[in-house]
């Protein structure tokens, strides 16, 4: 087992795993910029080493000022979090020379799933279902269009470099084409400095369903059921919950099956996510794959009780799991609670926290790293906490959420509680009927309290 664990993270993240080292003895250091030297995640942590001015690109981003603080703290193992280096090959790397365990997977998994190409090759050679279109990048809009007319419009043009929307284009028809991929090309040029594009059959109105995964040292891989994350607004989640309220126990045999399928297929070590669209008919197809924690997590802790931050480090650590899959057995959902003001777009509102209730009770979880007189740095990202609340129907969930959100108090900045508490009284929402598209009818005046 580790003696000492670096979190090369911030925020809530950061909190959350110094809590699980805590509880199984192990000693944790911080690292922060100097716009975080109020964080709890400092005062919390054994050690803590200041790494360098707010920017993320001199302080969390920067690899050799985190790899000269595992050196000085001599930690014997880096937790990446979500976000900044959690999927950075060349990091992941960095560490494996510097005798440190990244805990999380090799460069080499990390590298073949941030690649949208290679990843859907390896999943087709597993046999895992992905959407029809191309058999690799495109090399022009000559073949573009003859793939197109094959599969039928619309299509997507995406970035194999891409993720979160970027450098994606639908095309409705021929006449589209060369503006889409002139337009797809260039973005992704200037996002990821790659301008590889693929094409698939655009499904419509999809779900975004994705299934948790944990594979050990010795390539055994399991699930731990699904998490549903379609309310979404420009790729940015808003809520997830577990179990999908569109699943059924069948589905889920079958996308849990092609989870591990996938997993296994690439010898996955850690814990992973396999995202996966779902359309109407419940046929369902491989996205994308996460190699890292991510920030919806709890919902599945909560609804198969297992801290997964734990599981995360006994695998790293080489400790076998066990052969079987997790089922939920409770009903839990997240709301994202991000210093945002919904009415001007979600525009981030940082500042200070003026004044500070997290709500409690039975079945009531607030992970966040704030408190009265906190400020909300603007370097970073907005979220400021998680509410997640847990019972035993989808129903009583609502109902819990709702009387959290109410006892929420955060005062001196604008956050998304209004926004959350207009969804939890949403018909469509209420009945489970939404897909990915669902921000875009949404009625944002719902949120004036
Ligand atoms: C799609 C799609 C429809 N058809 N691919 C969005 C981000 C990137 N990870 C893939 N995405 C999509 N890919 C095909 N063939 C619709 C989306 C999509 C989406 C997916 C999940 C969650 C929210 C979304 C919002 C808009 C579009």
């Amino acid at each position: 087992m580790f003696n000492k664990i670096l979190i090369a993270n911030r925020g809530e993240i950061a909190l959350r795993i110094i809590r699980t080292c805590k509880e199984m003895g192990i000693k944790t250091v911080a690292i922060y910029s100097k716009a975080d030297a109020d964080s709890l995640h400092v005062r919390f942590a054994d050690e803590a080493v200041c790494i360098g001015p707010p920017a993320s690109s001199e302080s969390y981003l920067n690899i050799p000022r985190i790899m000269a603080a595992v050196e000085i703290t001599n930690a014997d193992g880096v937790h990446p979090g979500y976000g900044f280096l959690a999927e950075n090959a060349n990091f992941s790397e960095i560490c494996k020379q510097s005798g440190v365990k990244f805990i999380g997977p090799t460069a080499e998994m990390i590298s073949k799933m941030g690649d949208k190409v290679t990843a859907k090759e390896t999943m087709i050679k597993a046999g895992v279902p992905v959407v029809p279109g191309s058999e690799g990048l495109l090399k022009d809009v000559k073949q573009g269009t003859k793939i197109a007319k094959q599969i039928g419009y619309p299509v997507m043009l995406k970035a194999t470099a891409g993720g979160g929307g970027k450098g994606m284009r639908i095309v409705q028809n021929e006449d589209e084409f060369e503006d889409a991929w002139n337009s797809a090309r260039k973005e992704a040029k200037a996002a990821f400095g790659n301008d590889g594009i693929y094409i698939e059959k655009f499904v419509e109105e999809p779900r975004h369903i994705e299934f948790q995964i944990i594979g050990d040292q010795f390539g055994n891989v399991i699930h731990l059921s699904e998490r549903d994350c379609s309310i979404q607004r420009r790729h940015q989640k808003l809520v997830e919950e577990s179990p999908s309220p569109f699943m059924t126990p069948e589905l889920r045999e079958k996308m849990g099956e092609a989870a591990v399928l996938a997993g296994k297929s690439i010898n996955y070590e850690g814990v992973g996510t396999i995202e996966f669209l779902v359309d109407k008919y419940r046929n369902f197809y491989f996205m994308e794959m996460n190699t890292r924690i991510q920030v919806e997590h709890p919902v599945t802790e909560e609804v198969i009780d297992h801290d997964l931050i734990k599981e995360q480090i006994k695998v790293a650590a080489g400790i076998p799991i066990s052969g079987k899959n997790y089922y939920p057995t409770m009903h839990a959902m997240e709301c994202r609670i991000n210093a945002e003001d919904v009415l001007n777009g979600f525009r981030p509102n940082p500042g200070k926290i003026t004044s500070f209730h997290s709500p409690k009770g039975h079945g009531v979880r607030v992970d966040t790293h704030v408190y009265a007189g906190y400020s909300v740095p603007p370097f970073y990202d907005s979220m400021i906490a998680k509410l997640i609340c847990k019972a035993q129907s989808r129903e009583e969930c609502i109902k819990k959420m709702q009387r959290a959100l109410d006892e929420f108090i955060i005062e001196g900045i604008r956050t998304t509680v209004p926004f959350h508490k207009a969804l939890m009284k949403n018909e469509a929402f209420r009945a489970g009927d939404f897909n990915t598209g669902f921000m875009n009818t949404f009625n944002l005046e719902d949120c004036v309290e």
